[in-house]
């Protein structure tokens, strides 16, 4: 055993993987999860949640050896695919071909798998413990199980990764000042159900769907993208599940016309669906029995200007940034922190204040780069991907790509296939995003732009990107 072992609070998505990482590495590693051990029967049947795996994300599964395991399961979104009032669709796509391309998973089947990575690679895993409280003076948490009964351990160092609500960071927020601030969205969330086809209730199964049951086909719509009802100050998005099902999410403001408050009621529901996303409504069979049945998520972004108290604690993934789901890069931004950290504490084990702090310098101007492009992100999705000057410039965009491969380099690229630090991504983004306002200002088409004074502007403004890793 090289070093003092490490104590790890939520193993969640973030956690699990870091319980692997570090016991990959000769670390002592136990773990204290809330839920009930979700491997063990009884579990199966919730709903499916469905997340969006970039390459920020496989890269960290790849190096905890899970990429043969989560592949299989794993769904191929080649682009979005943007569904009109009309229920016109049209595929924007993702990247230039089929390597470029991002991955629906299920939530539940993908925390499973790095648990059973994290007890294979040595880690120890206690299930039903819920940090309740933390002694600072003798370093010692204290542990509530769902039948009330406590325990209480004494650790070393500690990793929050026990996600947005925190309660190592409420118990950190008593000791030291973290500087906290939440600040909300505004919009909440609501996850619905189109079903496999296979699945429709009995005579529900919309009759243009008749034939594709029959010939085998499991899906309700194309399943190899990631679907976008754009509404204007709103939206709804659909993920593949692996099974032919879809989660549908609707994103609403809490207040105003329509808003989560105004749209209550399941007869309500209905009307707003029928008249804003028409052509999803046959497909989603339990609309009113999903929107009235299902929890409102809440929405906002986290940030917080210590991340650790010397080397005795310190926060990661959502516990310490928080962020809104729009580009899809929580979990992949959680998965970077966990590389980051097994990292620096393989090369320096026993300097923890030490290691933190430098964590903590590397990762925060990165965490709050994909904070602010989540922000603008749900803007783009929900109000501009349908309009005619966005399309210009997209089209643009992927244009200059190919005229200045390695130069000029879409921010959507640089954020989902590569692993370019976010505030990288961010800076040059906005550098471009200038750019391209420029170049197709007053502009119908591509033909009415300059190419060979657009060229010498973007040599001169943009460096190559530095290529790493
Ligand atoms: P969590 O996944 O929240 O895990 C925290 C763990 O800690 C849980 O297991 C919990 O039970 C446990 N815990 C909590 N409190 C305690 C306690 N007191 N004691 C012990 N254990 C505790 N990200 C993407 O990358 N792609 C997407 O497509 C995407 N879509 C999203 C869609 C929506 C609607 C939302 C809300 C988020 C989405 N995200 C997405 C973000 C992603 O869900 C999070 O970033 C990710 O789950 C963070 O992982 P985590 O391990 O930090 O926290
Ligand atoms: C992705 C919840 C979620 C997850 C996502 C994305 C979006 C919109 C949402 C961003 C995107 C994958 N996005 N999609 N199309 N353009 N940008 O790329 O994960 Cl709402």
């Amino acid at each position: 055993m090289k070093s003092a072992p490490i104590t790890i609070v939520g193993a969640g998505l973030v956690g699990a993987l870091l319980a692997t990482l570090l016991a990959q590495r000769g670390f002592k590693v136990i773990a204290f999860e809330r839920r009930p051990d979700p491997r063990k029967a009884g579990f199966l049947g919730g709903r499916s949640i469905n997340l969006a795996l970039a390459e920020r994300g496989w890269h960290g599964l790849r190096l905890a050896g899970m990429q043969q395991r989560m592949q299989p399961i794993a769904v191929m979104m080649r682009g979005r695919m943007v569904h009109d009032l009309a229920g016109h669709t049209n595929l924007q796509r993702y990247g230039r071909d089929d390597s470029e391309v991002i991955w629906s998973v299920s939530r539940g089947a993908l925390n499973m798998a790095l648990l059973d990575a994290a007890e294979a690679a040595g880690a120890t895993i206690h299930f039903d413990q819920r940090l309740d409280a933390v002694d600072w003076k003798t370093s010692t948490l204290h542990f509530r199980s769902e039948d009330d009964r406590s325990r209480a351990f004494q650790v070393g160092t500690i990793l929050g990764t026990d996600g947005a609500g925190s309660a190592l960071r409420s118990a950190m927020a008593q000791e030291a000042d973290l500087g906290e601030r939440f600040e909300p969205l505004g919009h909440g969330y609501k996850e619905l159900e189109i079903p496999a086809l296979g699945n429709f209730p009995p005579g529900r199964l919309p009759a243009h769907l008749g034939d594709a049951l029959a010939s085998g086909e499991r899906y309700a719509m194309e399943p190899h993208a990631l679907h976008i009802w754009p509404r204007g100050n709103y939206m709804c998005i659909a993920l593949p599940n692996a099974e032919g099902s879809f989660t549908v999410t609707l994103f609403l403001p809490n207040t105003g016309e329509p808003s989560l408050e105004s749209v209550a009621t399941a007869a309500q529901a209905r009307a707003f669906f029928e008249r804003d996303f028409a052509d999803a409504v046959p497909l989603i069979p339990d609309l009113e029995k999903d929107f009235v049945g299902n929890p409102t998520g809440l929405l906002g972004t986290l940030y917080l200007d210590r991340w650790h108290i010397g080397g005795r604690a310190l926060l990661l993934g959502d516990a310490s940034h928080a962020i809104v789901p729009f580009h899809g890069q929580g979990m992949n931004s959680g998965f970077e922190d966990a590389v980051e950290l097994a990292d620096l504490l393989e090369a320096t084990p026993d300097d923890s204040a030490d290691v933190y702090a430098e964590f903590e310098r590397r990762r925060k101007p990165n965490a709050d780069a994909i904070a602010a492009m989540a922000l603008e992100n749900y803007v783009e999705m929900r109000d501009r991907v349908d309009d005619a000057d966005y399309l210009l410039m997209r089209e643009l965009d992927l244009l200059l790509a190919q005229r200045h491969p390695g130069r000029w380099v879409p921010r959507y690229w640089m954020v989902t296939f590569s692993r370019v630090p976010y505030a990288t991504a961010f800076e040059r983004g906005k550098v471009q995003s200038t750019l391209l306002r420029q170049f197709t200002s007053g502009k119908q088409a591509l033909a009415d732009i300059d190419f060979d004074q657009a060229d010498r502007v973007i040599r001169e403004r943009l460096d190559p990107l530095p290529t790493s890793g």
